[in-house]
C-alpha cells in the first residue's frame, strides 16, 4: 500500500528543485516534505491544478512542472486531461493523489472513485505515458524513469492517508506565497530577481490560523 506522505517523500527525493503545482492535502503535505519557493499553492481552485500547471509548463518550456492533483479536484475538471493531451507539453508530469475521499473536508467519500480509471482517460486524452501505482516498492523503482520521460505523463497514485500534516490555509491563500513563487520563477527563468517583488525566498509560516 502507498501512504501519501511516503509516496511524496519518494518523489521529493528525486524531484528536489523543480516547480510543483498542488492542491489540498497533497500540497499541505508537500509544503512540509519539500518546502520550496517554486511550490505553487493553488488550493481553493478545485479542479484547476492541472490547468494552472499547463499554463506554467507552456510559459516555462525548459522547466519540469509536477502537478499534485486531488481525485475530487480532477473529477471536477476532467476536460483538462484532453486540453493537456492536445497541448502535449513535454515538461508536464501530472500526479493524481487518489485517496477516494474529499479528505480536507472531513473524509467524505467520492462517489464512484473506486472504479475511476483516471489513467485510462488520460491515455485516451493523449498523454504520452500513463502509470498507476498502489505499492510503494513499485513506485520507488519507477520514479526516476518517470521524471526522465518526455511528457505529458500521468501517474495515478492509489494512496491511504499518511501522517497528519498541518492544513496551513493561511499560507496557501496568502498573497505573499504567490509573490514568492512569481519571484522564484522569474529568477529561475531570467537569472535575476524581478523588480518590486519581495526578496524573501520562503514564506513565514509562523503565525497561522487554519481555515478553509
Ligand atoms: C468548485 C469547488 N467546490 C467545492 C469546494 C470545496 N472543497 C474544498 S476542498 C474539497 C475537497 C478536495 O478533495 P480532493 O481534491 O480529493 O483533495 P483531498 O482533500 O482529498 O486532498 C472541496 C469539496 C471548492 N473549493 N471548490
Amino acid at each position: 500500500m502507498l501512504a501519501r506522505d511516503e509516496a511524496l517523500k519518494v518523489l521529493a527525493a528525486h524531484y528536489t528543485d523543480g516547480i510543483t503545482v498542488g492542491v489540498y492535502q497533497s500540497i499541505f503535505d508537500w509544503m512540509q516534505i519539500r518546502p520550496h519557493p517554486l511550490n505553487y499553492l493553488c488550493t481553493g481552485a478545485m479542479g484547476q491544478a492541472a490547468s494552472h500547471g499547463l499554463g506554467i509548463a507552456i510559459g516555462a518550456p525548459n522547466e519540469k512542472v509536477v502537478v499534485l492533483d486531488g481525485d475530487g479536484s480532477l473529477l471536477m475538471n476532467l476536460g483538462c486531461l484532453f486540453t493537456i493531451g492536445h497541448a502535449a507539453p513535454e515538461n508536464l508530469v501530472h500526479f493524481v493523489i487518489h485517496n477516494r475521499t474529499y479528505e480536507v473536508n472531513g473524509d467524505f467519500p467520492i462517489l464512484g472513485s473506486k472504479v475511476l480509471l483516471f489513467e485510462e482517460i488520460a491515455r485516451i486524452a493523449g498523454y504520452r505515458h500513463t502509470f498507476v501505482f498502489s505499492e510503494i516498492v513499485e513506485f520507488k523503482l519507477m520514479i526516476k524513469h518517470i521524471l526522465e520521460l518526455a511528457g505529458p505523463v500521468f501517474v495515478n497514485l492509489h494512496v491511504e492517508p499518511g501522517e497528519s500534516y498541518r492544513q496551513d490555509y493561511v499560507a496557501i491563500h496568502s498573497s505573499e506565497s504567490r509573490a514568492i513563487f512569481r519571484s522564484a520563477l522569474h529568477a529561475r527563468l531570467f537569472g535575476h530577481q524581478p523588480e518590486n517583488e519581495p526578496s524573501k525566498t520562503s514564506p513565514d509560516y509562523s503565525a497561522n490560523e487554519f481555515h478553509q
